[in-house]
C-alpha cells in the first residue's frame, strides 16, 4: 500500500493523538493509605499530619532554582462547584503527600540545553521513528509507511484559517512537521534565538526521565503536583481561588477563539517566558498554563474512581499499577497536567488544577514540557 500524507498523518495520529483529552475516571492503586474511619465529609477530613514530612529539613540546602513544598493534606480531583471539570477529574479523593522540594519554573530551553550539551543526549523527536514500537500502538497489521516518512519529526499547532464544523478532531490543528523538535519549536525553520527562557517542549516522557536522572531529580507524581499547583488553595477551581475573569492576568491560556482567532489578551500567542505571570502562594510559577507537565503516574481510566470508593487517606499516592484507557487501549500513557497556551475556554478549560489529560509516553508536542521534583532523604542521599 502507498502512503501518501493524509495516511501518514493518520498514522501519526494514532501514536499521539489517540492518547488525548479523555474523559472517564478510576482504579488501582499502590499506595499505603491512613485510614478514615469516621467517614467524615471532604471538609472534616482530618488525618494525623504530624506523621507527614512539612517543615524543610535543616540539614539539607534548597537546590538553586527549587523551592521547599511543605506536606500536607488535600482533596485531589475537580471541586463540586467546578462546571467545566471533565469526568476523568471525578469523583475526588483524599491525598496526604509529604513535602518535597520542586522547580519554581517549568524546566526552560537554556537548562535542557545545558543538558543535551553535557551529555550528547538526543530527544525522541530527534531519533528516527521506530516502528517496532510504533506499530504496538496500531490495529494488528497496519502496514508500515515509507522510510521517508519515518524521519525524525514532531507535532506542531497550525492555527485554523477557517470556522472547524467540529472540536473533536485534532488533525485539524496538529500537524507532524519532519524536523521539529526542542530545538525547532515550530518547525525545522524555527530556532531557540531569545527563546532560552521559554519552556522546553517536543518533550517525551524518556526524554524528561533522562534529564531528571542527570540532575539527580524525577517527575512529580500527579498528586504531589496538584497538591503543588493549589498552593495551599485547596477547594477552589484555580490557585487564586474561582474568578475566571482573573485568568488573562493569572495564566498564559488561549484567548479567543479556538483554534482560529487568539486575541493575545494574556499578552501570549504561543509559549511566555517562564515567570510572566505570577506565581501561586507557594511560589511556583506557570503550574496553570504555559505548557502541559508530564508527571510520574500511569494513565488509568478506572483510578480516580477506585480511589474514592476506597474511603482511605491515600498517603504518597503513586498513580495505578498499570495503564489503562479503553479509548486508546494499545497505547501506554502518562497523566501529564496543568494545561498549555492552546488551552480554552471554549476547547478543554484545562488550565484548572485538577485538569488532566492521558499522554502515550512517547508523544512530544509543541506545548508540552515538564518540571522535576526532589524528596529530602534522595537529596541528603545524594550529597
Ligand atoms: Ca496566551
Ligand atoms: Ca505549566
Amino acid at each position: 500500500m502507498n502512503f501518501d500524507m493524509k495516511s501518514t498523518t493518520s498514522i501519526f495520529w494514532c501514536k499521539f493523538l489517540f492518547t488525548a483529552f479523555l474523559i472517564f475516571a478510576t482504579t488501582n492503586c499502590r499506595n499505603k493509605t491512613l485510614p478514615n474511619k469516621n467517614n467524615n465529609t471532604k471538609e472534616e477530613v482530618k488525618p494525623n499530619i504530624g506523621r507527614l514530612l512539612t517543615k524543610a529539613p535543616i540539614d539539607v540546602r534548597t537546590p538553586e532554582g527549587m523551592l521547599w513544598i511543605p506536606g500536607g493534606t488535600f482533596t485531589q480531583g475537580a471541586v463540586p462547584h467546578d462546571k467545566e471539570a471533565m469526568a476523568h477529574e471525578k469523583p475526588s479523593y483524599d491525598v496526604a503527600v509529604d513535602g518535597f522540594y520542586m522547580d519554581i519554573t517549568e524546566v526552560t530551553n537554556a537548562q535542557f540545553e545545558k543538558f543535551a550539551t553535557a551529555t550528547g543526549y538526543r530527544t525522541v523527536a530527534e531519533r528516527p521513528v521506530d516502528w517496532e514500537e510504533l506499530k504496538m500502538q496500531l490495529p494488528e497489521g497496519t502496514p508500515k509507511p515509507n522510510d521517508s516518512i519515518m524521519q525524525p519529526g514532531s507535532l506542531v499547532f497550525k492555527k485554523s484559517k477557517t470556522p472547524l464544523p467540529n472540536l473533536y478532531d485534532f488533525s485539524q490543528w496538529w500537524q507532524w512537521s519532519i524536523g521539529a523538535n526542542w530545538r525547532h519549536p515550530e518547525g525545522p525553520d524555527s530556532n531557540l534565538k531569545g527563546k532560552e527562557n521559554q519552556p522546553v517542549v517536543h518533550i517525551a516522557y524518556e526524554d524528561a526521565l533522562a534529564y531528571c536522572e542527570w540532575i539527580g531529580r524525577r517527575l512529580p507524581t500527579e498528586a504531589e503536583w496538584e497538591y503543588a499547583a493549589r498552593g495551599g488553595s485547596l477547594h477552589t477551581i484555580y490557585p487564586w481561588g474561582n474568578d475566571t475573569q482573573k485568568l488573562a492576568e493569572k495564566v498564559n491560556s488561549w484567548e479567543g477563539d479556538f483554534p482560529i482567532s487568539n486575541t493575545k489578551k494574556d499578552g501570549f500567542e504561543k509559549r511566555a517566558m517562564v515567570k510572566s505571570y505570577p506565581s501561586n502562594k507557594f511560589g511556583l510559577y506557570d503550574m496553570t498554563g504555559n505548557v502541559w507537565e508530564w508527571t510520574s503516574d500511569w494513565y488509568n481510566s478506572n483510578y480516580y474512581k477506585k480511589n474514592a470508593a476506597s474511603q482511605t487517606i491515600l498517603l504518597n499516592p503513586e498513580g495505578a499499577k498499570t495503564p489503562f484507557n479503553a479509548r486508546s487501549p494499545y497505547a501506554k500513557e502518562r497523566v501529564i497536567k496543568g494545561g498549555s497556551f492552546l488551552c480554552s475556554s471554549s476547547y478543554c478549560a484545562s488550565y484548572r488544577v485538577s485538569a488532566r489529560m492521558a499522554c502515550s509516553i512517547d508523544s512530544a508536542m509543541e506545548h508540552l514540557g515538564f518540571r522535576t521534583v526532589v524528596s529530602a532523604v534522595d537529596l541528603r542521599n545524594s550529597n
